[in-house]
């Protein structure tokens, strides 16, 4: 035996090293199967690694079966019974969910406009005792997603809209393709649509340095040369680069709404969304919409 390799003695039991009151994730996940509240377990190592590969590869991270059925009856209980205050959007937006700019060329991309029909039960709408609301409080989670994408420190997102909402999309709906204004996001599926659903998304077609808007409109006209599919199951987590991946939802169909879990995260702890960006998506924007809008700390349009 190495003097590196774990005694089985040594293992854990009690909180993790996070926080002395954390919040128990078993009813929530697997923790023998995804020890996330271990450090230095092996299997959460192996998990992290995988993550890591998986954003190198393809901009995307998937676990399948993260969360457990017990969870996934209990978000989508939950989402269902408040499935009324999803925010009808029918709204037309671009990629960077901006107003029509008439001094740009008709066919630049900030001017591609499509029809978003899907909606989010927003974040201040979730209750009291909700399970999404546990999984996305805990410490525990934080670091493990910071660890997967190898970027820290990440905080929570502070707007108080799309932190972590629900995104519920029914018969024929369609999420456009977008930007998002945070830096990541964690999808949780809760429930899937009986048709369509695909999260399709062109890994890092944008940097900080570079807005890349002649591959961006590409993409916008149909151009599927840097388009990768993921078809999420039931219980699975994905993660991804939201700001730097243009992205989007197929229509759905069938009488069962598809319901995803999106709990976010940042680099920068003050920011929110533009208000334009909160209004189209989220259906209203709030004083902190106003009062933190300022450029971004990456340059980038929103
Ligand atoms: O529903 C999804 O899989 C992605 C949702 C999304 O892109 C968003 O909420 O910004
Ligand atoms: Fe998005």
């Amino acid at each position: 035996m190495s003097s590196l390799a774990i005694d089985p003695h040594d293992k854990p039991s009690g909180p993790s090293a996070y926080a002395a009151a954390e919040i128990d994730l078993h009813e929530c996940i697997d923790l023998v199967e995804f020890p996330i509240h271990e450090i230095g377990n092996p299997k959460r190592q192996a998990l992290i690694k995988h993550a890591r590969e998986g954003l190198e590869a393809f901009g995307c991270a998937h676990v399948p079966n993260f969360l457990t059925p017990a969870a996934v009856k209990a978000m989508r209980e939950e989402a269902t019974r408040i499935i009324d205050k999803a925010r009808p959007a029918d709204a037309k937006i671009n990629p960077y969910l901006t107003a029509d700019d008439e001094t740009l060329a008709e066919d630049h991309p900030k001017r591609i406009f499509s029809r978003r029909t899907s909606s989010f039960i927003n974040s201040d709408e979730l209750e009291a005792d909700s399970l999404l609301r546990k999984i996305y409080d805990s410490d525990i989670m934080v670091h493990f997603i910071s660890e997967c994408l190898n970027v820290g420190p990440i905080y929570r997102w502070a707007d108080p809209l799309g932190r972590n909402p629900y995104s519920v999309m029914k018969n024929g709906d369609y999420f456009p393709w977008h930007f998002d204004g945070n830096d990541f996001t964690v999808s949780l599926l809760v429930q899937e649509a009986e048709t369509g659903g695909d999260f399709e998304y062109c890994p890092n077609i944008r940097t900080a340095a570079n807005e890349n808007f002649d591959d961006v409109k590409a993409a916008l006209k149909g151009d599927r040369s840097q388009v990768k599919v993921l078809k999420l199951k039931e219980g699975d987590l994905q993660i991804f680069r939201g700001r730097n991946s243009l992205h989007r939802v197929t229509p759905t169909g069938g009488n069962t709404p598809r319901i995803i879990a999106l709990p976010t995260y940042v680099t920068d702890p003050y920011h929110v969304n533009r208000p334009h960006h909160a209004k189209a998506f989220y259906g209203r924007a709030m004083p902190i919409h106003v009062e933190r809008e300022r450029t971004r700390l990456d340059g980038l349009t929103d």
